[in-house]
């Protein structure tokens, strides 16, 4: 019997998160929730316990600060891990992630997925109320980040996805820095280095109905400078491995050649 953990990390997403837990338990009975909260002042991780208490699926992980979107999926893989869960997946709480089609990063995993991508940009994907703003800002981010790290992944910015805990050991996750949305690109990128099998699936991304929005000008900016400075890194490297492989052949065929 496989076991799922739901990660759903939350700044103050009172408004979204009662609804949120009514439909991934009712979507998915045996699997589990995390939720885990930064400080909420809003309240969020007090009904999160209160959630918790009346359901032993549902757990809690609370945590001091705000202190990003990556640092608290660290947080939740270790809870994980530690907790010996098999798959372990991350949805947003504001509603965009429909746990209604959860089945269908499970089913890309049980066919020997490493990771599960909930992709708006494959064949069948799709975005539905975000303003051409929002749409132009993942599409351009997205291009960039396949161009700038030759990724063939075509939603790297994602927040819908399902690990399998083999994919989470094999991932370097111990020196991962990325606090905002690139801390999606950086573990797609960092999955795909360690030769794990990647796939995309097409969900249907709502844009959030209540609360308000984290995502910020110093979000975009640090995925922007962090992408180039990784895409600076791969293509230099891949150019000292041409040139590198392009001496050995000539010493080679010098070394092979005829006296
Ligand atoms: N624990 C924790 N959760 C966060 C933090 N920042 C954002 N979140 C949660 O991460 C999820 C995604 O954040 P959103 O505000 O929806 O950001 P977004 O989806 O990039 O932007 P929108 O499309 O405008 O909703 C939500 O569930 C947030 O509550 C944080 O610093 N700590
Ligand atoms: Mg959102």
């Amino acid at each position: 019997m496989t076991r799922t953990v739901v990660c759903v990390p939350t700044y103050d997403e009172i408004e979204s998160l009662p609804r949120l837990l009514d439909r991934l338990r009712a979507a998915q009975p045996d699997v589990d929730v995390l939720v885990v909260d930064d400080g909420s002042p809003d309240g969020t991780g007090r009904y999160a316990d209160e959630r918790a208490a009346a359901d032993p699926r549902i757990h809690v992980l609370h945590r001091t600060s705000k202190a990003g979107l990556g640092a608290a999926y660290l947080a939740a893989f270790d809870w994980a891990l530690a907790r010996g869960y098999d798959v372990v997946c991350e949805m947003d709480a504001d509603g965009s992630h429909a746990p209604e089609q959860l089945q269908r990063l499970l089913d890309a995993v049980a066919a020997g997925a490493d990771l599960a991508i909930g992709s708006r940009w494959v064949n069948g994907g799709e975005v539905v109320d975000w303003p051409l703003s929002r749409r132009a800002l993942s599409r351009g981010g997205n291009l960039y980040t396949r161009v700038a790290l030759g990724t063939h992944v075509r939603d790297a910015t994602a927040g819908y996805r399902a690990f399998t805990a083999h994919a989470l050991r094999t991932i370097p996750l111990a020196d991962v820095a990325s606090a905002g949305y690139c801390f999606q690109v950086d573990l797609a990128w960092r999955a795909v280095r360690a030769g794990l099998t990647v796939v995309e699936v097409p969900i249907t991304f709502a844009e959030r109905s209540e609360g308000v929005s984290k995502m910020s000008g110093d979000i975009v900016r640090e995925a922007l400078w962090r992408v180039t400075v990784w895409g600076a890194g791969y293509r230099s490297s891949q150019l000292r491995s041409l040139l590198g492989g392009r001496a050995a052949r000539r010493t080679h065929s010098r070394a092979g050649s005829p006296r």
